[in-house]
């Protein structure tokens, strides 16, 4: 079972991108830490520095199971159900702007808060089809490059689209694309889901990544989520991903890096070895 943990590659206002700050120097912590993986949260890959990103991720024999998007959302404002057809356009066309980096880093690209919420103004009904026509068209340009994009379904504190597993399997069916599936998000799942294990088995194999924090958002371990239970039950379904960690930066960044890593290597099913 692998290791990943969110890094951001600029500054950021969100709270549980567990590490800021440095993004070579994050790497070296975390891969001395033990972690197999980065998942790096990108605002907008036009000002980053992709090749050095690259270089950075490579240098520390990492990889990246999956880029980050809701920084556009959280800094930025785009969403894809915006009422305003030039903001769902600049959304679109920045999630289109991660493909170059995701198919070299081999990444999925996540679709959490870039979806945005439902707006005064807005009907749902409408919110949702805008939300289907953005993925189609961003599925659909990541298809031939063999990206593949993950709707992770968020706590309703945080958005009103889509905040459930079950719903999240009603949006994909929707799009209708093989390289869409989702993203769960312990911390989300805890006080959307009335089960996490049957959102879990529900997802089945359409579970393509996953995040990890405790019930308080803190590293795992830190709250009263069963993460021996959950963890075994990844296994049992197959998942092949990445377990990946997105918590806040509690007590501080790197003492929940370590802390992370220690719980889950503690309680992990054993699977001979990575
Ligand atoms: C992003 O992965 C996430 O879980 C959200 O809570 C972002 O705000
Ligand atoms: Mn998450």
């Amino acid at each position: 079972m692998k290791l990943s943990i969110v890094v951001s590659a600029q500054p950021t206002k969100f709270g549980a991108a567990t590490l800021k700050g440095d993004f070579e120097e994050n790497l070296a912590r975390i891969a001395e830490l033990g972690y197999d993986g980065v998942e790096p949260a990108v605002r907008d890959p036009s000002v980053v520095d992709q090749e050095g990103l690259l270089a950075a991720i490579r240098r520390y024999d990492l990889e990246a199971p999956a880029i980050g998007t809701g920084q556009a959302w959280g800094e930025e404002g785009l969403s894809f159900s915006d009422r305003d057809a030039g903001v769902r356009r600049t959304a679109i066309d920045r999630v289109k702007s991660h493909l170059p980096l995701a198919a070299e880093a081999g990444s999925m690209i996540i679709i959490g808060l870039i979806r945005g919420t439902v707006k005064p103004g807005v009907g749902r009904d409408q919110a949702i089809d805008w939300m289907v026509e953005a993925l189609g068209e961003c599925c659909e340009a990541a298809a031939p490059l063999g990206v593949r994009l993950v709707v992770e379904p968020l706590n309703r504190y945080e958005t009103a689209l889509v905040n459930t597993a079950g719903e999240g399997l009603e949006l994909i069916r929707r799009v209708g694309a093989d390289n869409l599936g989702l993203l769960l998000d312990t911390f989300h799942m805890n006080i959307e889901e009335p089960s996490i294990e049957e959102s879990m088995r529900l997802a089945g194999d359409r579970m393509f990544h996953f995040h990890v924090a405790d019930s308080n958002r803190w590293y795992p371990g830190a709250g009263h989520l069963d993460f021996r239970g959950i963890l075994g039950l990844l296994k049992e379904l197959g998942y092949a991903g990445y377990v990946s960690g997105e918590f806040l930066p509690m007590p501080d960044a790197l003492m929940a890096a370590g802390r992370a890593i220690s719980h889950l290597q503690e309680v992990m099913p054993s699977n001979g070895g990575k």
